[in-house]
């Protein structure tokens, strides 16, 4: 983001606010997070996490950010790494689960996704999901090509990611689909550099099967949640807005990746809103896709979107 922006045009600033000298948290700021997020870190209450009987345990929420760990783990069960059998735990950030004490611990940070690999001891926590990925592909030498340089896009593209998202969801996504009022300048500023990194992927995929050549890779793990979602209209409501089927690599790409059995798996894990048969609240075994999804846990469920 550039610094060197001219930020005294008037006409840009929404009417009727002065910065104070000194930012002071009095009041909630209205829109959809207004009631979780806070200026400070830390736990709000005591409450232990619940374990289950697998190497790895997952906390976590569908939103595009889960999304990536519970692909990841999908396509390595998918693969025949058995040693990937994992428990996924719903985290519901709207009530505030991530400020548990237990959650805290093992992410500091406070956001999903997180997990414990209780396969070494002492047993390992990994939070950040582009960490999630890295630790889970080197773990089973799966997922990350072999070859240096191919080695090297992927890790290129991982990280051009974890930079890029929030200007999509924290950015865009908040302005164009939370935010209490519409801002005509952050929804500019947003959309422009949305589109942009659209158009990065692709420029890139235009020439590339995947994000790092031929091999599927962690670095197409965790675009695809994100930018392919926005290609293919699941996030913001705003394919019309951005003209997304412009984007015909990406939409290729995409759906290539929406085909693989895994993907339609991890999409379903830790998701609490949509169709119910869609939404797979906790996953402790394979037959849960089948057996345990909330229209045959509870027909009569009303879903709530996030
Ligand atoms: N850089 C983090 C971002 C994770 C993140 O922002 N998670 C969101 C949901 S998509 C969250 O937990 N929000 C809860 C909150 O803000 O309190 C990652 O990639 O793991």
């Amino acid at each position: 983001m550039a610094d060197t922006e001219d930020t005294e045009t008037p006409e840009n600033q929404p009417p009727g606010y002065e910065p104070p000298a000194v930012w002071t948290w009095d009041k909630e700021s209205g829109g959809r997070f207004a009631s979780i997020n806070r200026p400070i870190a830390g736990p709000t209450h005591d409450k232990e996490l619940p374990v289950g009987k697998h190497p790895f345990q997952l906390y976590s929420l569908a939103t595009p950010n889960g999304v990536k760990a519970t692909l990841m783990f999908e396509e390595l069960l998918e693969a025949g790494h058995e040693g990937a059998e994992y428990d996924a735990w719903l985290i519901n950030i709207g009530d505030g689960d991530q400020f548990g004490s237990g959650y805290v611990d093992i992410n500091p940070n406070s956001k999903i996704p997180v997990m414990v690999d209780h396969s070494v001891e002492p047993k390992q926590r990994v939070f950040e999901s582009a960490s999630i990925l890295l630790y889970l592909s080197e773990k089973f030498d799966a997922f990350l090509p072999k070859d240096h340089a191919a080695r090297t896009e992927a890790i290129n593209w991982l990280m051009w990611q974890m930079g890029s998202a929030p200007y999509l969801g924290g950015g865009f996504g908040h302005f164009y689909a939370y935010a209490p009022m519409k801002i005509e300048y952050a929804i500019d500023r947003f959309a422009m550099e949305v589109k942009r990194q659209l158009d990065v992927l692709d420029r890139h995929l235009a020439d590339n099967d995947y994000m790092a050549g031929s091999e599927y890779s962690i670095a197409d793990i965790a675009i695809w949640p994100w930018y392919g979602g926005l290609a293919k209209g699941l996030l913001y409501d705003s394919a019309e807005f951005l003209q997304v089927h412009e984007y015909k690599h990406v939409n290729r790409w995409a759906d290539a990746i929406m085909a693989r059995p895994a993907a339609q798996r991890g999409r379903m894990v830790n998701r609490a809103w949509g169709d119910p048969a869609t939404q797979l609240h906790e996953r402790h075994d394979a037959s849960d896709f089948e057996l345990r999804t909330q229209d045959k846990l509870e027909p009569e469920a009303e879903p709530s979107e996030m």
